[in-house]
């Protein structure tokens, strides 16, 4: 990779770190590369910030190639810089880091937020991340939170697994469609609709709109009834699911997702995509589902970050052990079941492989 900056690693991460919670933009560029690329002392950087962290409210932009994203990205910045906020994005390219095709249209569609010093956009390539794009992503956020960046928006295409692991990071999740792909929307349900906090049909200026969030409201419907089913048939009471129904409701919760109609390209019903967003945000702030949300989001984030150090960790100690172990699998004088759990007790410091 072709750095435009000095090397960071002589320095120390504790100066760094005071740089970026002072808000100096170069020093937070730096330090998005430096935890990025893995150089010694990220991690030292990464504790340090960590007390500064958990102010931004990072909202997820996902959906379909090309259903306006970006388009619709750039206009969820201009509404928040209006309300005063600084800003950050991670825009996560679907395409190699060689062609840097996408990085670029991205580019361009939020250029004129580029040269305002409240908005920090950084892109990250899907493939080349040491413990994994979503750990890369959350740690590049937490860059961007304590810097002091009030909203962040990462933008996914929600195809691959990693993609949709990526938006787990979010508190807030959009997920972005256009007419015409209803094929799609069964092609999607499974993954994206658990994912999604807020629907946006954008490209409202085109045929079949209407039919879209007809299509995408029943969905919400349909996982409403079969959650109200299981609730039924768990009790095995008549009138238990009405009950349940109406106790969920007055609870406040569970969320359903809106389905918000938008123009991106005209700036058309921003407003209530954002409203949408918003009143999300409160539902995660005061109800109990909320908090359950809050709880399983800190927990991923610890499971993320604890399977990658211990990979590290386990390469570190037993990685040789490892690669002797592969002859021995081709000799098929081994199984991998025996081996892994040898390996494991090797780390645990009680044994050999
Ligand atoms: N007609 C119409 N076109 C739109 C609208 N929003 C975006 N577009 C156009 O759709 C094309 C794709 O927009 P992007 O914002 O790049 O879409 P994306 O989802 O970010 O695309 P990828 O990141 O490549 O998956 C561009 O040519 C936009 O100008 C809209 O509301 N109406
Ligand atoms: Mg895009």
């Amino acid at each position: 990779m072709i750095s435009d900056e000095r090397p960071v690693a002589n320095r120390a991460p504790q100066d760094l770190a005071a740089r970026v919670l002072a808000g100096e933009m170069r020093a937070a560029a730096r330090a998005m590369r430096l935890v990025d690329d893995r150089t010694s002392g990220y991690l030292d950087l990464l504790k340090v910030l960590y007390p500064h962290t958990g102010r931004a409210w990072i909202v997820g932009v996902t959906g379909t190639p090309g259903a306006g994203k970006s388009t619709l990205t750039d206009r969820l910045i201009e509404h928040e810089r209006k309300r005063g906020r600084r800003v950050g994005v991670v825009a996560v390219d679907p395409t190699s880091p060689f062609t840097g095709g996408a990085i670029l249209g991205d580019r361009i569609r939020m250029q004129r937020h580029f040269l305002d010093p409240q908005v920090f956009i950084r892109s990250l390539a899907t493939r080349g991340h040491l413990g994994g794009l979503s750990r890369s992503a959350g740690d590049v956020i937490r860059v961007l939170d304590a810097y002091g960046c009030e909203t962040i928006f990462v933008e996914t295409v929600g195809v691959g697994q990693d993609e949709l692991e990526v938006t787990r990071l979010a508190h807030t999740t959009i997920v972005v469609m256009a007419p015409g792909m209803g094929d799609d929307i069964q092609a999607i349900k499974a993954g994206i609709l658990e994912v999604a906090d807020v629907f946006a049909v954008n490209k409202a200026d085109r045929d079949g709109a209407d039919s879209t969030v007809r299509d995408l409201e029943q969905m919400v419907a349909q996982t409403r009834e079969t959650a109200v089913a299981a609730a039924s048939a768990s009790s095995h009471s008549a009138g238990h699911a009405h009950r349940y129904a109406r106790e969920e409701r007055a609870a406040g919760g569970p969320w359903e997702p809106p389905v918000v109609k938008t123009i991106a390209v005209k700036n058309d019903n921003i407003g209530a995509l954002f409203a949408a967003c918003d009143a999300h945000r409160t539902y995660l702030e005061t109800t109990q589902d909320g908090a359950r949300k809050r709880e399983e989001r800190a927990r991923e984030e610890l499971a993320t970050i604890f399977r990658d150090t211990l990979l590290t960790e386990a390469a570190l100690r037993v990685g040789e052990q490892q690669e002797a172990a592969v002859a021995r699998l081709l000799r098929r004088e081994d199984d991998p079941y025996t081996v892994s759990e040898a390996l494991v007790r090797v780390l645990l410091g009680g044994g050999s492989a």
